[in-house]
């Protein structure tokens, strides 16, 4: 005991207990530790893994993720084939993976200097395309394209200045859009852009970014998007048309090029000269790379129908989404073919794809058009999302899962990437300006408008975030399969092309959907001048026929603004006949969808879209007094405003109505008559800018123009029809307001 005693008593002893006692604790302390640690890190493996993956800007090393993505994509696509028709078809396999760090950085150098790019085989004397070809420049700028602005990879910074084409408008913050019932199961909180204002949301997305994984717990369920790409080392750094860079044909190639132009109203030839897996460069906004997406994203079947395409963009484009698109997403490809003519579109396209286990072809045995084939294609897809493409794109890194993420969010959204430009000359790849939307201006055209930047600044917008769309282009996007069938798909009477985008983007907002382009999402499409193939009917008539079933469907009174722009002859059955709408009207009714007026207040509130052209009194300036109705008659008395039987409409169809009385003539005489839109004798012009009688009120009379005239009585002032006379102020009317000219 006193031995003892003495030996705790020396403080030196003391000291040694306690440190062999630290040491003890110390080590059980690590061993549990180490064990919680490995458990962290298993689930954060494929965080990690990740971050490894984007070769494109960082570094060359091929992750284990990435070598089982590679086996499934290009290593798979060294398939080389022959087609008939006299078309070569130039093996895909051209490059080979190579690991050698100086081909990276080469490449990596390349992307950023456009003129170092030469391609070999038509380096001699390259031919300006953009004068070489001869282009119809009518229906090239009535397209679609010409809207598009274009920043060249090399020169384009982020972010860069809001371009405004169109009618520039000031865009008003959006009301918030009420939910649908079928959001109920789906109230999932996103992970970037909905929460980064939350400081949470924002820790959560730095630990993602920075490496001490082991430190800062994270939430499983999330990851850092993707950015898969096969081609990030190419095998072939020269190849023609390499990481999108534009490419020429040499000037002894010109007349081939040429021949092939018809094709496909593009460079079908220098297209055939570019890799089917060419790189291409990542025209994301920087932040994008470093966002983050939930794990359980759904699956998502990606459908192209074409009809006649060319063989090299086809399946460029069906590599592009096998190259860029994590496999365990991409449930399948389905190519429904459009009853094409060209013969490598049947036995060479199945047997070429027949190596791919996840590309599934359609034939279709009569020519549907593109709506329907897109139907078909959704009828047999098995994906939860499905994912429209045209067939003549290029899938860009990391494109899917963030438009999957706003689908796996909320299933009532539909998802639209950002659509670059490949240049229908050069083949080049070109990035567009950020927060662009889509829009439509009357008669349901549609048109690419950009956000103010006091839009943008007012709500605290990054480049990343998603972009309220009022109408969709139509060709790319992402739907929830269930969603898109609880809609009615599209209206199957819609003929081979056009309107069908219009149809989708009204019918998703007004029964409770939304639409949004999403900038970290891009895709590479090919803009061209003409339709490359035939359409079964008079190319007009088709698509005017569309767009007057998606008005009738759709925009309730509205729809007299677009008969009213252009489109009054539809209105006369005889002429056109726009099928059977029973069948959507019904189902407007059955979803129980809101009115056009609501889309418009609430999701495009910056169209004008006046339901009158003028409206008020109908004021005489040589008598100076005002048209009136009593007892169904019309005559004259003194202007009061307040007096309802002097109030008169001017509308889109030309009429002078009131109620539904229209001011109609019969055997010159002016009278009133139910309004009918097919009855033609109603239409007035007026203030028209093509007429030499702005102040008049001309009707066509049995291919005659005559001018609404009052002769002066001191009894009662006679309304009639007269030979117009420019200078008669008896023949000169003015309403109270105009709204429209
Ligand atoms: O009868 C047809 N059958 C088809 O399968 C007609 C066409 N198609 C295919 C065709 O091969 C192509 O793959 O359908 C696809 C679209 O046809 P395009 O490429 O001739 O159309 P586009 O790019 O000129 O037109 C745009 O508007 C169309 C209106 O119906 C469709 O919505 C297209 O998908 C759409 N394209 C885009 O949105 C891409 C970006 C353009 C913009 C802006
Ligand atoms: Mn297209």
């Amino acid at each position: 005991m006193i031995p003892c005693w003495r030996y705790l008593r020396s403080s030196k002893s003391v000291l040694g207990f306690v440190f062999v006692a630290s040491v003890i604790w110390l080590l059980l302390d690590m061993a549990v530790l180490r064990l919680s640690v490995r458990d962290v890190n298993t689930r954060l493996l494929k965080e990690r893994v990740i971050r490894r993956q984007d070769l494109t800007r960082r570094q060359d090393k091929v992750t284990p993720l990435m070598e089982t993505f590679l086996e499934e994509s290009v290593v798979k696509q060294e398939v080389s084939d022959k087609v008939s028709d006299g078309v070569d078809v130039q093996p895909v396999g051209l490059y080979r993976r190579r690991k050698d760090k100086a081909a990276v950085k080469d490449n990596q150098n390349r992307r950023g200097n456009p003129s170092k790019v030469k391609p070999d085989s038509v380096a001699k004397e390259p031919v300006d395309l953009q004068n070489g070809v001869e282009k119809n420049d009518s229906v090239a700028l009535s397209r679609r394209a010409v809207n598009a602005k274009i920043i060249e990879p090399a020169k384009a910074a982020p972010n860069t200045s809001v371009r405004v084409f169109n009618q520039p408008r000031a865009v008003k913050e959006q009301p918030p859009v009420q939910e649908l019932p079928l959001k109920e199961d789906n109230q999932k909180e996103p992970p970037n852009q909905g929460a980064r204002n939350t400081s949470s949301a924002k820790d959560e997305k730095l630990q993602l970014q920075n490496n001490s994984i082991v430190a800062h717990p994270v939430k499983a369920s999330v990851h850092q998007v993707l950015s898969l790409d096969a081609t990030a080392a190419p095998r072939d750094p020269d190849a023609v048309g390499q990481f999108g860079q534009p490419a020429t044909v040499p000037s002894e190639d010109s007349v081939k090029m040429k021949q092939r132009w018809n094709e496909g109203f593009f460079n079908v030839y220098l297209s055939e000269q570019i890799p089917l897996d060419r790189a291409i460069p990542d025209t994301r906004p920087e932040i994008c790379a470093g966002n983050v997406v939930h794990d359980e994203l759904p699956s998502t079947s990606v459908i192209l129908c074409f009809v006649d395409e060319v063989w090299s963009t086809l399946l460029r484009s069906v590599h592009s989404v096998l190259n860029r698109s994590p496999p365990h997403l991409l449930k399948e490809i389905i190519l429904v073919d459009d009853f094409s003519k060209k013969r490598y579109l049947k036995e060479n396209l199945d047997h070429y794809m027949a190596n791919f286990s996840k590309v599934r072809i359609i034939h279709l045995q009569e020519r549907q058009g593109l709506i329907r084939a897109r139907m078909a294609g959704a009828a047999v897809a098995t994906g939860e999302v499905l994912t429209f493409l045209d067939s003549h794109v290029e899938c860009n890194v990391g494109w899917l899962e963030p438009l999957l993420e706003r689908i796996y969010l909320d299933r009532s959204k539909v998802a639209c990437p950002v659509i670059d430009v490949i240049s229908d000359q050069d083949m080049s790849y070109k990035m567009v300006d950020n927060f662009q939307r889509g829009i439509f201006t009357w008669p349901l055209t549609f048109g690419w408008n950009a956000l103010s930047d006091e839009y943008v600044k007012k709500n605290n917008m990054t480049a990343a975030d998603p972009i309220r769309c009022p109408v969709m282009a139509g060709g790319l996007f992402s739907i929830d399969k269930k969603y898109f069938y609880q809609l009615g798909a599209y209206d199957p009477g819609l003929e081979v092309w056009g309107g069908e985008n219009m149809e989708i983007s009204f019918k998703v907002w007004m029964c409770g959907g939304q639409i949004e382009i999403i900038p970290c999402s891009r895709v590479g499409h090919i803009f061209r001048g003409q339709n490359p193939y035939q359409f079964p009917n008079d190319r007009r008539k088709t698509v005017e026929r569309n767009l007057a079933r998606v008005a009738e469907v759709w925009l309730d009174e509205y729809k007299e603004l677009f008969y009213g722009h252009g489109y009054r002859h539809l209105l006369d059955n005889i002429v056109s006949d726009i099928g059977d709408l029973s069948q959507q009207i019904q189902l407007r009714a059955k979803l129980k969808c809101k009115s056009f007026k609501w889309y418009l207040d609430n999701v495009y509130p910056e169209l004008e879209a006046p339901l009158v052209k003028a409206a008020g009194l109908v004021f005489n300036r040589g008598l100076r007094t005002c048209l009136s109705v009593h007892a169904g008659v019309l005559f004259f008395e003194t202007c009061d405003l307040s007096k309802q039987s002097q109030h008169f409409n001017y509308t889109w169809l030309k009429q002078i109505r009131q109620e539904d009385m229209c001011v109609d003539h019969n055997e010159g005489r002016l009278i009133l008559q139910p309004c009918s839109v097919e009855r033609t004798a109603l239409h007035w012009l007026h203030k028209s800018s093509k007429s030499k009688l702005p102040q008049h009120l001309v009707a066509e009379n049995g291919g005659k123009q005559a001018c609404m005239e009052v002769i002066k009585s001191s009894k009662v002032h006679i309304l009639h029809l007269a030979a117009c006379n420019v200078d008669s102020l008896f023949q000169q009317w003015e309403f109270t307001n105009y709204y429209a000219q």
